[in-house]
């Protein structure tokens, strides 16, 4: 058997495309298909479990071609990050030097890899013909007041005096000196995406061309509920205090009331009582815990009486008014109203704390009324102990309540969504610079537009410790006020990478535009994304931020179009020892041996047969060899066939007269089974099938 020769194909080949500028695709071409892998963070080292993207990428964009499309295959660099600013930290290497070499290393991967780009498309995020447009994308939201800012909390190392991301944090403590970490709060920016929710959510009905797992994670990560805001008053003082409530229904049977510990009517609630301090110690503990633990449904649920007491407005019965962990500011209006017989939250803090339980809600057969509870019962039912409403089904109940309520003025139905506005703002170097000034006399002020971009300085110190090290750079915090002309200090926080990645696919269609940060016309042709290749761990973040993006850009009229991406593929894992392959791991699998021993294409086929494209598949060392030996096949039988000449001559002729061989007749018919199978699977990207 002939061996195949692939040292000397690969790289013929690859000189060739280069030279023909295979890739390159017109902007103004017909035919389009823009075929788009998620822009990676150049991290450095790319190994097979990366390579899976860009293999289904790029197989999909080469058979596009094949049919005659004109296929846009660009490709780009994520490039701001905590990474390179460790590397700044840890090993002095400026971060923009750490990034660029990472790139250079990561390209040439790429190109041994065989996988082919629009490589005239390239830009990075840290590059300031990228970063000005997204400071003015900012600026942009914030004439909207879709930009604002606001106090919120952050993780803070009491050691280090810094604040640090959540992936700083493990296990509640700081990655670089393990303290524990606290909370404190900062002024910060915020993009207002829940203005968007609703459109997020029915734009979602329309993309049937995204996994129904994308589309039902986004849709319980916006998490629409409709119930019923209703007015308590504070006993003592006669001030309102609103808690929402999905179950109106189980409003007779509220038997205290809690309220979060970030709740702005708190201080002043138990200022001077017997209270006071009490609930302010627990505050702080409270404040020092874990935003992500105390929304889960497993948090030991801790709380304190406030003093105070709320009454209810449907029966004028006053209930003690608490501070709980389990209740979040966020939420609703940060109190609520606890009914322990229906609720599993409620139910174990009454256990805990001797609050009663009072049941309103009975099964059909009576027996959760006359029985001990030893849970909510959260089922539907019917009303009892509710006064005019006994006997009612509780789902009726749920709707005459809410109108007997409104007609009352004593509530009114409203919609909450879990959505969180967008917290963008990052006390960290190696981001873009927000495009904003503060001065003494004219408060915040954005740059303007001519004035961009805002430069990232380079003199400044790396430490770890402290403020951001941009509060370090004199001459960067030294600015003038647009309005007045006095002295102003410039905005020393960074944009989230986020904020890159939610209009970088835009910036493709017009790389090196200059004075627009896209050209309207040829995005309205382009877009959306015909198909669009990335991890399942995008769906609640960078994909949702992008359609958020992009429906702001439409609104302000800059692109025609507020849905970017047409197909999703969110393709699966590949593990080794059925962990996902990852560096922090030690599990990797790096190309280059591979492709030393048996070429890039057996590594190609390998990744494309190792499973369904779409679930996690494990690698196999033993299997890469198989596809190895299938592509010496597919040589020896295409070079070495004695009667190879006749057959391919065969094959493109019409079979209809008596004088062929029944083995060529045979392989005629073969052949177009396979194109048939082939074109089908591509089609729907079962590659593994269609290799097999
Ligand atoms: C009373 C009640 C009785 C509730 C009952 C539920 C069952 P979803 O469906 O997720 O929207 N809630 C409201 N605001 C909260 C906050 N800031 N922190 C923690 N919990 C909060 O949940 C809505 C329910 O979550 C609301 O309905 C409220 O508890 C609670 F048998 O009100 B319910
Ligand atoms: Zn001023």
């Amino acid at each position: 058997m002939k061996r195949y020769p692939f040292s000397e194909i690969e790289p013929k080949w690859q000189r060739r495309w280069k030279e023909l500028s295979l890739f390159r695709c017109p902007t103004d071409a017909d035919d389009r298909f823009y075929c788009l892998v998620m822009y990676p963070y150049p991290s450095g080292d790319l190994h097979v479990g990366h390579g899976r993207n860009y293999i289904i990428g790029d197989a999909v964009a080469r058979h596009a071609m094949m049919l005659g499309k004109s296929v846009l295959t660009p490709m780009g660099w994520d490039a701001f990050g905590l990474p390179a600013e460790n590397a700044a930290i840890d090993r002095g290497i400026h971060p923009p030097v750490w990034t660029d070499d990472n790139i250079g290393k990561m390209k040439i991967q790429f190109e041994k890899w065989g996988i082919g780009y629009d490589w005239s498309r390239e830009f990075a995020s840290h590059e300031p013909s990228f970063y000005r447009w997204t400071q003015w994308i900012f600026l942009k939201l914030f004439e909207r007041g879709l930009a604002y800012r606001k106090s919120a909390p952050v993780n803070w190392c009491p050691s280090c005096a810094t604040v640090l991301a959540n992936e700083q944090v493990k296990d509640g403590k700081c990655e670089r000196c393990d303290a524990q970490v606290t909370t404190t709060d900062l002024e910060q920016w915020f993009f207002k995406i829940t203005d968007y929710a609703d459109r997020l959510l029915e734009g979602l009905d329309d993309l049937d061309s995204w996994p129904d797992r994308v589309r039902t994670m986004q849709r319980n990560w916006i998490g629409r509920s409709e119930g019923v805001e209703i007015d308590f008053t504070i006993a003592e003082t006669g001030q309102p205090l609103p808690c929402f409530t999905t179950r109106v229904d189980t409003i007779f049977g509220v038997t205290y009331m809690v309220m979060a510990a970030e709740h702005p009517m708190l201080r002043e609630l138990v200022a001077g009582t017997e209270q006071e301090g009490t609930v302010l110690g627990f505050v702080d503990r409270v404040r020092a815990q874990n935003q992500f633990e105390r929304g889960a449904a497993d948090v030991v649920k801790e709380g304190v009486w406030t003093g105070r007491h709320v009454v209810n407005p449907v029966n004028g019965e006053e209930v003690p008014l608490w501070v709980a962990n389990y209740v979040l500011m966020e939420y609703g209006t940060g109190a609520v109203m606890a009914v322990p017989a229906h609720d599993q939250r409620d139910f174990e803090f009454a256990r805990e704390y001797g609050r009663p339980v009072r049941v309103v809600i009975d099964s059909a057969d009576g027996s959760v009324s006359s029985g001990e509870l030893s849970g909510a019962y959260i089922e539907d039912g019917v009303q009892v102990n509710s006064g005019e409403f006994d006997g009612m089904p509780s789902r009726e109940a749920m709707e005459r309540i809410a109108d007997w309520m409104e007609l009352k003025g004593i509530g009114r139905r409203t919609v909450s969504h879990r959505l969180r506005d967008w917290l963008v703002s990052r006390q960290r170097y190696w981001g873009t610079p927000i495009p904003i000034v503060y001065c003494d006399s004219c408060g915040v002020q954005a740059v303007p537009e001519e004035d961009l971009p805002v430069l990232l300085p380079t003199d400044v110190e790396f430490s770890g410790k402290g403020e951001s090290p941009l509060t370090t750079a004199e001459t960067f915090l030294r600015a003038t006020c647009p309005s007045c002309g006095g002295e102003a200090r410039r905005e020393t926080d960074t944009l989230d990478t986020f904020v890159d990645s939610s209009w970088y696919l835009f910036r493709y269609i017009s790389p090196d535009s200059t004075d627009v940060a896209f050209v309207r016309g040829d995005l309205d042709r382009w877009f959306p994304v015909d198909l669009y290749i990335g991890g399942i761990e995008h769906a609640c973040g960078h994909l949702i931020f992008v359609r958020f993006m992009t429906k702001v850009l439409h609104d302000l009229g800059y692109v025609g179009f507020d849905e970017p991406i047409g197909t999703l593929f969110s393709q699966g894992m590949i593990t080794l020892d059925g962990a996902k392959m990852s560096k922090s791991k030690g599990n990797v699998v790096p190309p280059d041996k591979l492709i030393a021993r048996y070429g890039a294409d057996t590594e190609r086929l390998y990744t494309l047969f190792v499973g369904p494209p779409d679930r996690d598949s494990e690698w196999n060392d033993t299997a890469v060899e198989g596809s190895f030996r299938f592509l010496n096949r597919v040589w020896s039988v295409v070079g070495e066939w004695p009667f190879r000449a006749g057959t391919l001559a065969a094959l493109g002729r019409k079979l209809d007269g008596e004088d062929v061989p029944d083995n060529v007749r045979a392989l005629h018919r073969k052949t177009h089974q396979t194109i048939r199978k082939v074109t089908v699977d591509m089609d729907a990207m079962h590659f593994n099938t269609a290799v097999a």
